[in-house]
């Protein structure tokens, strides 16, 4: 097989994204017909039919009691803490190992942010290291289940109990996924989603909180609505806009039919670079939990020293064959200079989130739709397979 770094034609004629949407034939279709009837009944948001049957299914699905959904993830998170009253001052303790907007939201309500490490396998928030984190203006302790793969919940709602704080995850990439039979949002604290494009659920821009806690619940839908009351529709409290449109919701709803589908796809998607990849020297695969059922919407490596490559070669060589690999969520937030101490230096130095982070990848679960996603999948691992094994003629290339 040739290489494009090499001059042959890209293996792809179209750019392959990692978080291409996933749109079913069927999903067009059904979303077509709800929304010309959301348009017939000229009801187009505020808590309207089609978003009542969204967090209807929503929380069937997930096994709990409430679903507030929303207009994106941030704003889940923002409308949550507000419920919470988790606004003005103190401290929050997140992950380093997450997207952007966990720190941002937190920085957002004048909290000060306090980045604990991941664990090695599992890359989600290492429960010693959140210790570390606490003090004495600590509020609240913010996991994020990385890939669909839970955190260790039971030990950071007990470190929260411990030192009588308050705990919220963020759920973004756990749509349909468990830990031990459990759903995001089961599990005894309130929780919050993104179903944006890229997400294996999706409503185009959208998210939403799951909590069992209905008297929460009562808050999130009034923060969600400018702090109108949700039963006198008088304003009581401080909120916002976060209300997702009917449009939306009818976009939400004609996928729920294809998720089993879409799901039994992205495994086997999953199954395919697992085998392909196996045994190959220098490249470690992203290890789901063993007590979780996921989604599958990520498939991330790790590109070890002994590669041969640099992660950075990798990308680049997979980049020219239109190969849009990702490298969430490096360089990681914690490393990013708007949380950098006066003196510049990074905001912490977190071990095994850095080690993951610099040597990440994450391959396209989803293609265009002029190709076959298994033989797709195949011939990305081919390709990475064949660049390490003319890696010193890549290396030449790329440094000239
Ligand atoms: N917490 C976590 C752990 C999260 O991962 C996220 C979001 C949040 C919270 C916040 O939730 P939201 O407020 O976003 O609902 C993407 C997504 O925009 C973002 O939702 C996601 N996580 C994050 C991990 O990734 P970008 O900037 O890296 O990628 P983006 O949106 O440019 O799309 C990825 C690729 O998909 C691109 O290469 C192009 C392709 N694409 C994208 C769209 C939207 C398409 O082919 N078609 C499309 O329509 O943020």
């Amino acid at each position: 097989m040739n290489l494009a770094i090499f001059g042959a034609h890209p293996a792809f004629e179209h750019p392959q994204h990692v978080g291409g949407p996933i749109v079913e034939p069927d999903t067009r279709e059904r979303f077509h017909k709800m929304a010309d009837d959301a348009f017939g009944r000229n009801w187009l948001t505020n808590d309207g039919p089609l978003l009542r049957r969204l967090e209807e299914e929503v929380a069937r699905i997930h096994k709990v009691r409430n679903v507030i959904a929303v207009s994106n993830g941030t704003v889940a998170q923002t409308v949550l803490q507000q419920a919470m009253g988790l606004n003005g001052g103190g401290a929050a303790v997140v992950s380093g190992n997450t997207f952007v907007s966990t720190a941002r939201c937190c920085t957002n309500a004048v909290m000060r942010v306090c980045f604990a490490d991941c664990e090695k396998d599992s890359l989600n928030m290492d429960p010693a290291s959140a210790a570390l984190c606490v003090a004495q203006d600590t509020r609240v302790l913010i996991p994020t289940h990385v890939f669909g793969r839970f955190a260790d919940l039971p030990k950071l709602t007990a470190l929260a109990r411990q030192y009588g704080i308050a705990m919220f995850a963020d759920a973004a990439h756990t749509f349909g996924c468990t830990h031990d039979g459990v759903y995001a949002g089961g599990a005894g604290i309130p929780e919050f989603m993104s179903f944006h494009a890229t997400k294996f659920f999706s409503t185009i821009e959208g998210g939403a909180i799951l909590t069992n806690d209905d008297a929460l619940a009562f808050e999130c839908r009034a923060v969600r609505n400018f702090g109108h009351d949700p039963v006198s529709g008088i304003i009581t409290r401080v909120g916002t806009n976060a209300k997702l449109s009917e449009i939306h919701a009818a976009f939400g709803l004609a996928s729920l039919p294809a998720l089993e589908a879409r799901r039994a796809l992205l495994r086997s998607i999953y199954e395919t670079y697992c085998a392909e990849l196996a045994g190959v020297p220098g490249i470690d695969v992203y290890p789901l939990g063993e007590k979780d059922i996921n989604n599958h919407r990520y498939f991330a490596l790790f590109v070890r020293p002994d590669a041969g490559l640099t992660r950075r070669e990798l990308e680049q060589t997979l980049l020219r064959e239109n190969v849009l690999v990702r490298l969430y969520f490096a360089p990681g937030v914690h490393r990013l200079p708007v949380y950098a101490g006066p003196d510049g230096a990074p905001a912490a130095t977190l071990p095994n989130t850095n080690r993951a982070l610099d040597s990440i990848l994450c391959l396209p679960t989803s293609f265009t739709p002029d190709l076959e996603p298994i033989p797709a999948a195949r011939r990305i691992a081919a390709l990475i397979r064949e660049a390490l094994d003319r890696a010193p003629a890549i290396h030449k290339a790329l440094c000239g």
